[in-house]
């Protein structure tokens, strides 16, 4: 059955206010499990299938495009893992649905599923970039409730959302780029994104978020976004010769095509919905076959992204 059916499911859930505040506690249980299991920095198996979603901000549409062309059987089976670059919910009409569909395929499927934190999933030490969803969760629900709702997913929800994806000799995925600030300093993938070994620095944390790359030499310059760094050429040097990968896959910046290359193809960028307000055409994702050892040539040459 395809991954669509848990549409209908997550409008069902949204229907009701008591069935959100019910959900919500379920969802908190898998994810903080996931974490525990996981870590921030997720590190899956080696071989098989993994497909990269890149942002969703509330597009019904565009998710049940990508969800129609996977099953739950490839999920049991686990052939076949999702990875969500964050930002799920702000601008777009389905932003409840959006992301209650995503937590329930995760919570069927919690070793197949992983949801990174985006620049607005905010989490309690970090301000959520200026986002529409409360107003949405208000209109649905009433100023009571649905500020009630907006806390708890925020709390209960955002709170456990995994940082980022890492996979010795293949690839890192985060929702916005490379820190500049720890650059040359870290000893290790968890110090250099997220500040230290034993508790996350807001700081680095801003930069994994918000980055961008731009095509230049220099290490890093302040974002015109007002919130984080671009990166330059140097960080994706240092980052895919240090820890090892291929390939830096993220999402937050909107793309006419819905994906494009930075840094000599080592920098990928998802975007996976479209029309306004970002009004890209096209939107993309990656449907990565690891057991294919040329994939990163595949991957430059397009073969494994997928249009919308
Ligand atoms: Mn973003």
């Amino acid at each position: 059955m395809s991954l669509a059916s848990y549409i209908s499911k997550a409008e069902e859930v949204s229907s009701n206010v008591q069935a959100v505040r019910r959900a919500i506690e379920t969802y908190s249980e898998v994810l903080r499990e996931s974490l525990r299991k996981y870590g921030e920095i997720v590190n899956l198996r080696t071989y098989g299938r993994y497909v990269f979603v890149g942002d969703i901000h509330g597009s019904l549409n565009d998710l049940k495009e990508i969800l129609e062309r996977y099953s739950r059987e490839q999920l049991a089976r686990g052939e076949v893992a999702l990875l969500f670059l964050g930002d799920y919910i702000d601008r777009g009409e389905h932003q409840l649905e959006v992301l209650l569909t995503l937590l329930e395929i995760k919570v069927d499927y919690p070793e197949s599923v992983f949801l990174l934190l985006g620049n607005h999933e905010g989490v309690n030490m970090i301000e959520p970039s200026p986002h529409d969803f409360p107003d949405e969760l208000i209109a649905r629900y009433l100023l009571r409730d649905g500020l009630e709702v907006y806390r708890h997913i925020v709390e209960e929800v955002f709170a456990y959302l995994h940082v980022a994806a890492y996979l010795r000799d293949s690839f890192l995925a985060v929702h916005g780029g490379l820190p500049v600030s720890s650059y040359r300093k870290a000893q290790s993938i968890r110090e250099y994104l997220l500040g230290a070994e034993d508790h996350v620095v807001k700081e680095t944390l801003i930069e994994v978020l918000w980055n961008d790359p731009i095509e230049s030499n220099e290490e890093g310059r302040p974002s015109p976004r007002g919130a984080g760094m671009l990166f330059g050429r140097p960080v994706t040097e240092w980052v895919t010769k240090t820890l090892n990968v291929k390939l830096v896959i993220r999402g937050h910046e909107p793309c006419i095509y819905g994906y494009k290359f930075n840094h000599g193809f080592r920098v990928l960028t998802l975007f996976s919905r479209r029309g306004p307000p970002y009004f890209n055409p096209k939107a993309a994702y990656l449907d990565l076959d690891l057991s294919d050892k040329n994939w990163p040539k595949y991957v430059r040459e397009t073969k494994y992204i997928h249009l919308l």
